[in-house]
């Protein structure tokens, strides 16, 4: 192994390393399924498991919440509404709650693990104000709002929340970015710190994912199983980790369906170890 290289890589980062840095039960997913799809918070405490994802334009947020409604159930799911990689503004500019739903017909519910995103950090006239992502983790921010990325939600508008839930509230944070983006801007970098500081501050827990790995590694593309042998991308989640200060041991590469029609043991496998832990350091969350 390691006779291919990944793309524009040094020849030192080129290729595999002989033994995986992580281990991962390929393909293995009964169990980890079955765990994340029977997650409930503990009775009485919250209805439902509140994750919120910020990040970049075009790293794959919308995409990661396609993925894990397809993992859970079972089926490829629609892609929520993805953005163009080549726009400069985000998508998403409503504050919405995707909520997954479980079975079907009359008796349907929704799993207990909800996700938010926020539009794009990118700029400081046109990315979400990080402000914006503390309110929302406070549960300030009320379902439907337009951010405005120039004026912060302030406390006498319609659409702030001045006495939220325990549901309202983000219960873990995740940073999504692509191990395929060149390096991150100044500016976007300066709003993950601030949004990191934040959710320190706020005892939340805050998690990365690391998406794209397919169109940033050819050995992760030709086989998934080589991600955690791909000496770029071990290099690229060290570099990201230091960047946005999350430990290594809480960023989990994954590759989103996102053109695939039917469903593929390994993506699942990496899918669902990042959200097992996403559930469970959110719960840790809910229990203190
Ligand atoms: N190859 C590849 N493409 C991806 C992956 N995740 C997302 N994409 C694509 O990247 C683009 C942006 O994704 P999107 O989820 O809309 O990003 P968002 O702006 O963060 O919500 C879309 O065209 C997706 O199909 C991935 O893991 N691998
Ligand atoms: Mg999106």
């Amino acid at each position: 192994m390691g006779a291919t290289s990944c793309v524009e890589t040094p020849p030192s980062l080129a290729g595999c390393m002989d033994e995986p840095w992580r281990t991962v039960s390929w393909g293995n997913n009964q169990e980890a399924l079955q765990y994340v799809q029977e997650y409930k918070p503990e009775e009485n405490r919250v209805k439902h498991l509140r994750v919120l994802l910020y990040g970049p334009v075009g790293s794959g947020k919308s995409s990661f919440i396609s993925s894990v409604s397809t993992v859970l159930r079972g089926r490829i799911a629609i892609p929520a509404a993805a953005s163009a990689i080549t726009s400069d503004r985000s998508f998403t500019t409503r504050y919405q709650t995707h909520k997954i739903k479980e079975g079907r017909g009359n008796s349907a519910t929704v799993y207990p693990v909800v996700f938010n995103d926020v539009m794009g950090l990118e700029g400081t006239d046109s990315g979400v104000h990080p402000d914006d992502i503390k309110l929302a983790m406070m549960g300030h921010v009320k379902e439907g709002h337009l951010f405005n990325p120039v004026a912060p939600l302030s406390e006498n508008h319609p659409e702030y929340n001045p006495t939220p839930s325990a549901e309202d509230k983000v219960h873990v944070l995740v940073c999504v970015l692509s191990a395929n983006a060149s390096e991150i801007k100044d500016s976007v970098l300066e709003k993950m710190y601030r949004v990191r500081q934040m959710a320190s501050d706020l005892g939340i827990p805050h998690v990365m994912i690391v998406t794209k790995i397919d169109e940033a590694c050819p050995e992760a593309e030709g086989d998934l199983k080589n991600v955690y042998k791909s000496r770029y991308l071990k290099k690229k989640m060290e570099e990201f980790s230091s960047e946005v200060g999350i430990p290594v041991n809480c960023i989990f590469p994954v590759k989103n369906y996102h053109s695939e029609i039917n469903l593929k043991p390994n993506v699942h496998t990496l899918i669902l170890s990042a959200l097992k832990h996403i559930i469970d350091f959110g719960d840790d969350f809910i229990e203190k």
